[in-house]
């Protein structure tokens, strides 16, 4: 039997064998572009490494809930116990520390991908147990572009953010527009395998295929494949972390040379004065010159300049990937990118402006304006204490403590209980080490996961939960031209159970209706009943029974003509951005006025504390890029099949180009150790002349390895142990895992086997 399922990174079908069992999964034929990621679902899905049973933590079991420093020690056992005893267990310390301490003491951020399907979403599952049982401290922004999310509304408005993500300049009209794209962080095909909520084939890709021809692609970075194939892109070089000296030089070059559009930033935005200014040197004694900033970047000063004459040459479109803001101080490239693209004034012309996704993520700019989708309500949330999700460290090793954030003093409220469902922090989070050291001081961590990852291996209370192959659901992505149905294709394996179901059961023994009495199966059916009714959904889109029946049914596909800034562009006093002038902010009043050390009113470089140039690059003299992997979603299956084979000597590879491994004496295939700061980790060598000199790059996502600390912290290659748990400012306070300083050498003493896809002894 065939069936078809989706996951973030796209729809596929799936073979059943005779005794149902999952024997093949691939994507669909008709699939321009389909993940690799695919590969790994058929390994992943019975692997040995499945949470079969509830398990609690043997430490938390015999002394009680409490900081501990066994937590996610490999020493660590666990005792598997029935649902009625896990239940019980989890009711009452959840009653002890809400009686105890108050709501605020249960951390339910939770920050994760999770899985696609828009009932079994296990973050809105988690917050609305937890608001029905009286709330909890939350999590505000993520990890993809925390920064921008906090600056943009300073510098566009609210509104103008959302539309930067939902409404951009999209491929179509880069193909009929665009002479130029200049992107700073290339253009990854593998990134755009991903969709949030996957899509029902990947249309961004294909569309982005077609502007080869017509439009000339220029990426600066550090890795020449960041680049799709296909679109023949010029490779500038620039070392990480240093964009925004070369921005600012081209801003210079548009000033110096008399190339800017005066008229644009006089009606368009404010700002421009104190810019120039700042280019010029007048106001720091510095001219932001193209040979400045080659110092820096060791981008050839001759090529900046000549940039800045091509882009004013005709239509001209710059793009900034996540990742460049995932870094110290990681607002400015993102708002000297704007600056640069308000001096061009090309800002609400077709094909024009700036762009800030592309590369990044498979649904950005495919053209269609999203629709809203079936939801499962949360509820509300009494407690008013937040963190910006990459502070969780901070939060539990700084109770009481302030800290700054978007302009406002907070203070870090003092955590009992962490409850995740649906997120790895020991994915996601920097310094793992420190990571370790917060989650040793919680009272309590409970953990509800398919598998056991390095996170579920730090709980005290583990919930055994049912993947997206054995619940039905549905899932879309924003503009989708599909809203799909994901069938149960297997039962769930051992005593695992769909998250709904542990949530009704607990919020039964705490008197709270969480499911209101609903199975899922009604639950699914009143989700898709309340979204026929949205005035949203066309008239005709069938009944429940019909859709389900079809596996699905068509979204409506409004192309949309005006994308962000078109109608500002057009008339800025009667459409003006939600920003306190009404225009695009390059010098925000806002931000000059929070006075904070880091950050200025307008943008800057400021040279970053590790960099190639920095005092640190002298024991740690190789920048790494810790980026996305192409061959699954962050951490999620990295035991499967397709991400085995990305190994190298077993581990994660790093890459290193000819002349720095040859320094090192390493060969193609050697394990070598990679140190920073943090910690340490083994990864197996990979030679490519693909990265300029002293730059090297790592993939997130290989599962943490703590078992053999004598050789490295993990022996599997998760970058994360290398990375600082350092804000990208106090502005933003978003994470900085994109970079670190490293050095590499060979490994020749024993090697220690992985064994991060084993689950713990149980006792
Ligand atoms: N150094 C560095 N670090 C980074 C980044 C970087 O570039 N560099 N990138 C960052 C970015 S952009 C992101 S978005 C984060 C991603 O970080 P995460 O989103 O935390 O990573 P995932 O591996 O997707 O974690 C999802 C987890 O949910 C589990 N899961 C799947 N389905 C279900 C379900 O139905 N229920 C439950 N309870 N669990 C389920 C999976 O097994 C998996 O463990 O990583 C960040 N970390
Ligand atoms: N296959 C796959 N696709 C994914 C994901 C995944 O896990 N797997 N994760 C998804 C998620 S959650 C997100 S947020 C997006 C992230 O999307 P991005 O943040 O854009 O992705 P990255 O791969 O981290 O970085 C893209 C490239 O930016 C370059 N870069 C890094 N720092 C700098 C810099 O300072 N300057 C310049 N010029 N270039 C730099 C690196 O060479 C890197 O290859 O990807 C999404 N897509
Ligand atoms: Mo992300």
């Amino acid at each position: 039997m065939t069936l078809s399922s989706s996951a973030h990174w796209g729809t596929f079908e799936v073979d059943l064998g005779p005794g149902g069992e999952l024997v093949a999964a691939r994507p669909h034929a008709d699939d321009p572009n389909a993940s690799p990621a695919i590969g790994n679902v058929v390994t992943g899905h019975r692997h040995r490494s499945r949470v079969l049973r509830p398990a609690v933590r043997r430490g938390w079991l015999d002394d009680g809930p409490g900081p501990s420093e066994r937590r996610g020690s490999p020493e660590e056992t666990y005792v598997e116990v029935g649902w009625d005893t896990a239940l019980d267990l989890l009711a009452g310390e959840l009653s002890r520390v809400v009686d105890g301490f108050g709501n605020c003491a249960v951390y339910g951020g939770s920050y994760g991908w999770s899985s696609a399907g828009r009932l079994h979403h296990a973050q809105s599952q988690l917050h609305r147990f937890l608001n029905r049982i009286g709330g909890y401290t939350r999590s505000v922004s993520d990890y993809s572009r925390g920064a921008s999310l906090v600056l943009l509304p300073h510098l566009i408005g609210k509104a103008a953010t959302t539309e930067f993500r939902s409404r951009p300049v999209s491929w179509p009209q880069i193909a009929e527009h665009t002479d130029l794209l200049v992107t700073f962080g290339g253009l990854r095909r593998s990134n755009t395998w991903v969709v949030p909520g996957g899509h029902d084939r990947h249309i961004g890709t294909a569309a982005a295929s077609r502007v080869g021809g017509t439009t000339r692609v220029v990426s600066l970075t550090a890795q020449r494949d960041d680049a799709y194939d296909g679109l023949d892109a010029e490779w500038v070089g620039v070392m990480p972390g240093t964009d925004t000296a070369v921005i600012l030089a081209l801003i210079h070059v548009l000033d110096a040379d008399g190339l800017a559009d005066d008229a644009f930033l006089a009606t368009h935005t404010v700002g421009a004065e104190k810019v120039r200014a700042y280019v010029r040197g007048e106001s720091d004694g510095i001219p932001k010159t193209p040979e400045w900033a080659a110092a820096i970047s060791r981008t050839p000063a001759e090529r900046i300049r000549r940039l800045a004459h091509e882009m004013v040459a005709g239509r001209t479109l710059v793009n900034v990937a996540y990742a460049l803001q995932r870094g110290e101080r990681g607002e400015q490239p993102v708002w000297a990118a704007l600056t640069l693209a308000a001096f061009l004034g090309q800002i609400g012309l077709p094909g024009g402006g700036l762009t800030h996704g592309y590369g990044s993520m498979g649904d950005y700019g495919v053209g269609v304006a999203p629709v809203p989708l079936p939801t499962f309500p949360q509820g509300t949330n009494p407690v008013a204490d937040l963190i910006p999700c990459a502070r969780i460290a901070d939060l539990l090793l700084r109770p009481g403590e302030q800290f700054a954030f978007d302009g406002q003093v907070l203070t870090y409220p003092e955590i009992r209980l962490a409850y995740w469902a649906g997120g790895n922090p020991f994915h996601h989070h920097q310094d793992l080490g420190r990571l370790r050291s917060a989650f040793a001081r919680l009272d309590t961590f409970v953990v509800h996961e398919t598998h056991w990852t390095p996170t579920a291996r730090h709980a005290d209370i583990v919930l055994p939960v049912a993947s997206a192959l054995e619940r039905d659901d549905l899932a879309a992505g924003a503009g989708d031209s599909r809203l799909r149905t994901m069938p149960k294709i297997t039962d769930p394996p051992g005593e695992a159970r769909e998250e709904l179901w542990i949530y009704g059961e607990l919020g039964r023994r705490l008197g709270a209706d969480v499911d209101e009495g609903l199975t899922s199966a009604q639950w699914l059916r009143q989700l898709y009943e309340e979204w026929r009714e949205l005035p949203s959904t066309p008239a005709g889109t069938p009944p429940f029974d019909e859709f389900w029946a079809a596996g699905g049914v068509d979204l409506p596909q409004h192309r949309y003509q005006d994308a962000v800034f078109a109608a500002f562009r057009r008339d800025p006093v009667t459409h003006p951005l939600q920003t306190p002038s009404g225009r695009i902010e390059l010098w925000s009043a806002t931000i000059d006025g929070f006075g904070l050390d880091d950050l200025a009113g307008h943008a800057q470089w400021r040279e970053p504390d590790q960099w190639w140039g920095s005092p640190s690059a002298v024991t740690y003299d190789l920048h790494l890029l810790a980026n996305q992997p192409s061959h699954r979603l962050h951490s999620q299956l990295d035991m499967g099949a397709a991400s085995q084979a990305t190994k190298v000597a077993g581990r994660e590879p790093i890459r290193l180009h000819p002349d720095d491994a040859a320094a090192r004496g390493l060969a193609d295939g050697d394990l070598a150790l990679v140190r920073s700061a943090q910690g340490s980790l083994l990864a197996g060598v990979r030679i490519t002349d693909a990265l300029l000199p002293g730059v090297v790059q790592m993939h997130t996502g290989a599962w943490f390895d703590p078992s053999a600390p004598e050789v490295a912290d993990c022996v599997n290659g998760n970058v994360n142990v290398l990375t600082r748990d350092l804000p990208t400012s106090t502005l933003t306070q978003s994470n900085t895992g994109a970079h670190v300083l490293v050095s590499v050498t060979r490994h020749d003493g024993p090697t220690p086997p992985v064994r991060a896809y084993e689950p713990p002894a149980f006792s």
